[in-house]
């Protein structure tokens, strides 16, 4: 088998320009376009605006490549293509050689005969998706509608690309073409593997798994050959050999390897990760030729878990027969362009994650199918993840061309990624099914819509990939009530995203009135860090509603939202890094009520996964990372959030606390003003049971008074969230105002775990002292101490890769803290305690007013 790369410098033009540029493959006309000097980065300012003809334009690539006869000697000779973005035609000498219409499939060209002995010229010609998406919209019998955004561009619902290209509410309108992933010359004459899956029989006894392997094969000529699998890192036994009969073309054949004994693979949190190498080889004995592919396996058996019970139907993951408790957040593309895709960035990402105590990530339907280093990371760092098909905010046409497309496309992505041990879950789109019977379901031609809807999903999707991969389930989109259901909507079944607090300008507290099962979207947005805004616009337009940011915000009244918020919750800064560093720990604040509610409501609600972990270039959103990696407020408090043992306070309006809750009863009738008692909860995902005990006390912000103080000694059931004890405001001394006192608890034991703080009053009502602090850095380690409460400290080193292991924290009236940051780029300690020194801010509440 002869394999030659094609990945590297092509040339570039516009269809009908005379002058080639130098381009790069794997990559895209943008990046291509920007490295040239063609074009502006179009991230900067409002460049997005001047380079949409870029989109709107035909491009071809073209490079030469040299062919030995003996590599045209063999029986197969394809042009294999791992991603071609995407309306593409591919030429060989000028001879047509295929197309494709969608990204997402990856496709091997006959070549044999377009291809000569010598040089070849190769050339892949796209055309604009924009124009070919409006061109079919308007071929379509009827319309077929999508949400819309304020920069975008139509007919994303008829092209197979990622749909995000198009526009999105935190995203650029940049609908990109071109050889996004690698392309190389293939020639064999004897059997090849295509692709290898595999399914797992823990049978009930621990370690020993039975590993059924299935192996696509491509044989240009029928015969007896031999098929192995081993797995050289389990015991020693661990393998099988077997006589195979092949016919000519392509097939699947199935081995069982037994695995006497395996280590399990967990989530992140729940144990490790030990991963094996699967070698598979299909040899002919005869010629002595064979073939080999090595994937990396990890044993687990994962369920999802739905089943009526006393309030619906149950959904939780199973993990190796553990319930997990799901905690994490939705991933969008790391960047719009694949030339910027690095694995740098895809580490960065799913460590930052799984340093935050996350153990799912959902790739949300809006962008396209990773990378496999983006899989092949959260195998390692122990993500699971909830892999969306990618169909998002919108209705399809379901015309043959289409249906026939996306079931390639299905059994490309089912068949590339299903031997990961991390994909935990097959999702038909996002919010197509709220877009059906909500958003666009008076439109007249609704039971046409319908009906597409049943052909793509329950008659195409699902079935090829059930038919692909029998050991995921396939759940019917998100959120969704359930197989055969039609409202999406519904709190006591399924999934549910819940955008009420930020869509609808609802107050934090109306997260506790919900008693949903599993959460996969809410969300809350706050602005980048001025790290991040000063790499697209000028400092004269830092203000969080100049014309310039206003284009870096993509919610419409978004940067409204949060100012409305901020003054009704906090005293308002009148400079901008306060006001950038105050919408990020509100943002942290509104995830801080609704994951608390929910982790405490355990088990009945048994998974958050909130909106959104990562965005694709600087601008106001709802991500907790920004795109240069720098994590904001919230990606320190998830960490906290998400830790393994949880202490946190249940504010209780009106007197009642917890389920009695009044916020519950009426959602309109209080605001954090009227917080009359603090619960306080201790919430476990440890699976064994957990002593130690708790510490509250009720601290004078100014000078430390306990005002009061208790401990509670701990003897809690593995994975149980109780009730400990409540601070009710009504019996603390006559002489305290609430307004000078926080409220603080402490789990002290073996398990990681933060400090819980509340208070009774809006934050804009508290009485702060004026804190004085004292910072000490010794290598990695940042100590700071506090004279008086100071609250929500954060600790800032700018673009220093990396992350400190906690921040934006509270200190007592006295307290110490000492913080390590964690240099994610490897640079030695001297290094970074020298960069820490050197770029070191620090701000806290009371300093922005
Ligand atoms: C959800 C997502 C995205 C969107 C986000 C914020 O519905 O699925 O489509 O970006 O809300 O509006």
């Amino acid at each position: 088998m002869r394999s030659k790369s094609l990945n590297g410098a092509w040339a570039f033009r516009r269809v009908g320009d005379d002058r080639w540029l130098d381009g790069a493959v794997p990559g895209g006309v943008y990046t291509d376009l920007r490295e040239a000097g063609e074009i502006p980065d179009p991230f900067y300012g409002d460049n997005e605006l001047d380079v949409q003809w870029v989109g709107e334009s035909d491009w071809e690539y073209r490079r030469t490549v040299d062919v030995g006869a003996a590599l045209l000697d063999h029986e197969r000779v394809l042009l294999r293509f791992d991603g071609l973005d995407t309306v593409a035609t591919v030429f060989v000498n000028g001879e047509e050689v295929g197309r494709s219409a969608n990204m997402h499939v990856g496709h091997r060209f006959d070549v044999a005969d377009a291809l000569v002995p010598g040089e070849n010229e190769v050339v892949v010609r796209f055309r604009s998706p924009v124009e070919y998406g409006v061109e079919r919209a308007a071929e379509y019998p009827y319309e077929v509608p999508c949400t819309r955004y304020p920069v975008d561009q139509p007919g994303r619902p008829f092209v197979r690309k990622a749909q995000c290209h198009f526009g999105w509410d935190w995203g650029p309108c940049l609908p990109t073409m071109g050889i996004y992933r690698d392309v190389s010359l293939e020639a064999y004459s004897s059997p090849r593997i295509q692709y290898v899956k595999t399914e797992q029989d823990h049978g009930g006894d621990g370690d020993s798994v039975d590993l059924t392997v299935r192996v696509g094969i491509d044989a240009p000529r029928a015969g007896e050959y031999e098929l192995a699998a081993t797995l050289p890192g389990a015991d020693a036994a661990a393998g099988v050999t077997a006589p195979v009969s092949l016919a000519a073309g392509e097939q699947e054949l199935e081995l069982t390897v037994p695995v006497a004994d395996c280590d399990l693979w967990w989530p992140n949190g729940l144990g490790d990760q030990p991963l094996y190498d699967l070698e598979v080889e299909i040899a002919d004995e005869d010629s002595g030729v064979s073939h080999a592919h090595t994937d990396r396996v990890g044993f687990r058996e994962v369920e999802l878990v739905v089943e009526p019970d006393a309030a619906g139907n149950s959904f939780y993951f199973e993990v190796n027969g553990q319930p997990v408790y799901a905690k994490g957040a939705n991933t969008v593309p790391v960047s719009p362009f694949y030339g910027d895709v690095t694995e740098e960035r895809y580490e960065h990402l799913v460590r930052s994650a799984a340093d935050a105590n996350m153990n799912m990530l959902r790739v949300w339907g809006g962008g396209y199918y990773e990378d496999e280093a983006f899989y092949d990371l959260c195998d390692e760092y122990g993500l699971l993840v909830w892999q969306d098909f990618m169909f998002s905010c919108s209705l399809h046409p379901a015309d043959e061309e289409f249906l026939a497309s996306v079931e390639a496309e299905v059994r490309h992505q089912v068949r590339r990624l299903a031997t990961h041990p991390s994909l935990a879950l097959w999702c038909g789109n996002n919010e197509n099914e709220v877009a059906l019977h909500e958003w666009f379901a008076d439109h007249e031609h609704h039971d046409d819509h319908v009906a597409d809807y049943r052909a793509l999903y329950e008659e195409t999707i699902a079935p090829a990939c059930r038919e692909e991969d029998p050991s995921r389930t396939y759940w019917p989109g998100s959120p969704s009530s359930g197989p055969g259901t039609d409202d999406p909507d519904v709190f006591g079944a399924g999934d549910v995203h819940y955008w009420d607090v930020w869509h609808a300008g609802e107050p934090f507290e109306e997260y506790l009135a919900t008693e949903p099962r599993f959460v996969s979207e809410f969300g809350y947005q706050s602005f980048p860090s001025t790290d991040s805004l000063r790499t697209v616009i000028e400092e004269a337009d830092f203000n969080p509603t100049s014309p310039m940011m206003e284009h870096h915000q993509r919610n419409p009244g978004g940067n409204t939202t949060i100012l409305t918020r901020m003054a009704e919750t906090f005293r308002m800064p009148f400079d901008f890094e306060d006001f950038v560093y105050l919408s990020q720990v509100q943002q942290g604040l509104a995830m801080q009520t609704a994951i608390e509610h929910w982790r405490r409501r355990k088990p009945e609600t048994m998974g958050t996964l909130y909106w959104q972990l990562n965005v694709l270039w600087p601008v106001a959103s709802w991500a907790s990372i920004e795109y240069d990696g720098k994590w904001k407020a919230q990606q320190y408090m998830a960490r906290r959030q998400y830790a393994p043992v949880l202490v946190s306070f249940d504010p209780g309006f009106e007197g009642a606390s917890g389920a009695e809750n009044a916020q519950a009863e009426d959602p309109d009738a209080t605001a954090w003003g009227d917080v009359q008692s603090q619960t306080l909860w201790i919430t476990s995902d440890v699976p064994e049971r957990l002593d130690g005990r708790v510490d509250l006390a009720v601290v004078h912000l100014t000078d430390g008074r306990l005002v009061h103080e208790e401990t509670v000694e701990l003897d809690l059931d593995p994975n149980a969230s109780e009730e400990l004890a409540t601070v009710d405001r009504a019996d603390l001394p006559d002489d305290v105002d609430v307004s000078e006192v926080m409220v603080r608890a402490e789990y002290l034991g073996d398990e990681e775990s933060y400090p819980a703080t509340a208070v009774f009053a809006e934050y804009k009502a508290l009485d702060l002292p004026e804190p004085e602090l004292s910072v000490d850095v010794d290598g990695a380690d940042v100590t700071v101490a506090s004279d008086r409460a100071a609250l929500f400290v954060e600790l800032d080193v700018g673009t220093l890769s990396g992350a400190f292991s906690d921040d934006f924290f509270h200190l007592a009236p006295g307290e110490e803290r000492t913080v390590t940051f964690d240099a994610y780029d490897g640079k030695r300690e001297a290094v970074v305690e020298a960069e820490i020194e050197d770029r070191l801010e620090i701000r806290h509440l009371r300093a922005t007013y």
